[in-house]
């Protein structure tokens, strides 16, 4: 993230981090006890087959040392989007979902540091103008190459679908199933390191899952907004692979 604030994950308890080996790869959300949802441009095709590589930490604040309050799971389960092109450049269908699984063969337990983020109705998206949030252990400066070393956030605005499209990227490269946000003078916006973690909206003191961190035109440049996976567009393959009730999602 850069610009925003050091944040404790206690005020982003569905925050994830992944790992493959001690490498750290993605951030992701926790959105079911047993889920986490982050980004399909996480894993290179084929890496379905070897989730034994990952593994998954909720209730951290640093990325380079461990936490006493963390959570740490194995995966067994990856799903990524059939849709997403790996090939390509093109972030289509930027999201997948892991299953995590601890020692004990048990999920995510409800503490001050973790905790669920919900999801939201299918196709209901908030506002353009509307202030959410965003969270990431990655880059923290405009042009930089270093990780962050504590959990940030920032607060960007929504921007509209048809100035995303037109003023700032193009319909090729920013579709139906991504929205556009940006910080108050282009100064706060996720970065290389963030992808696969939350962007959540406050809607009646509820924190709700609406994007995932995609991509974007380098980080905090004018008139390069951040890209974000629309949640809102997934509430069915959500349901299909995890199995979660429909309800329960949004
Ligand atoms: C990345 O490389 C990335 N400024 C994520 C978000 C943004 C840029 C790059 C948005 O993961």
């Amino acid at each position: 993230i850069v610009g925003g604030l050091r944040s404790s994950v206690e005020s982003q308890p569905w925050m994830a981090a992944i790992f493959m080996g001690n490498g750290f790869v993605c951030g992701g959300t926790l959105i079911a006890p047993c889920w986490v949802l982050t980004a399909a441009h996480c894993f290179p095709s084929g890496e379905e087959t070897k989730i034994w590589k990952y593994s998954v930490s909720l209730g951290r604040n640093t990325i380079s040392e461990t936490d006493s309050k963390e959570q740490k799971f194995s995966v067994s389960k990856l799903v990524v989007h059939q849709g997403f092109d790996y090939r390509t450049e093109n972030y289509t269908h930027d999201i997948a979902l892991l299953k995590i699984v601890n020692g004990d063969g048990k999920c995510a337990m409800k503490t001050n540091s973790v905790r669920t983020a919900c999801l939201p109705p299918f196709q209901q998206m908030v506002p353009s103008g509307f202030y959410c949030e965003i969270a990431g252990y990655g880059r923290y400066q405009r042009g930089g190459f270093e990780y962050s070393r504590h959990l940030k956030m920032a607060r960007v605005e929504l921007i509209s679908q048809s100035d995303c499209q037109h003023k700032y990227y193009n319909e090729d490269e920013v579709n139906r199933y991504m929205f556009c946000a940006a910080g108050r003078n282009w100064e706060d916006d996720a970065c290389q390191g963030d992808s696969g973690g939350p962007l959540v909206c406050e809607i009646n003191n509820t924190m709700f899952l609406f994007g995932i961190i995609s991509w974007g035109k380098e980080c905090a440049e004018q008139s390069n907004p951040g890209v974000y996976t629309k949640v809102t567009k997934y509430n069915q393959w959500i349901a299909k692979h995890t199995g979660l009730p429909a309800y329960t999602i949004g």
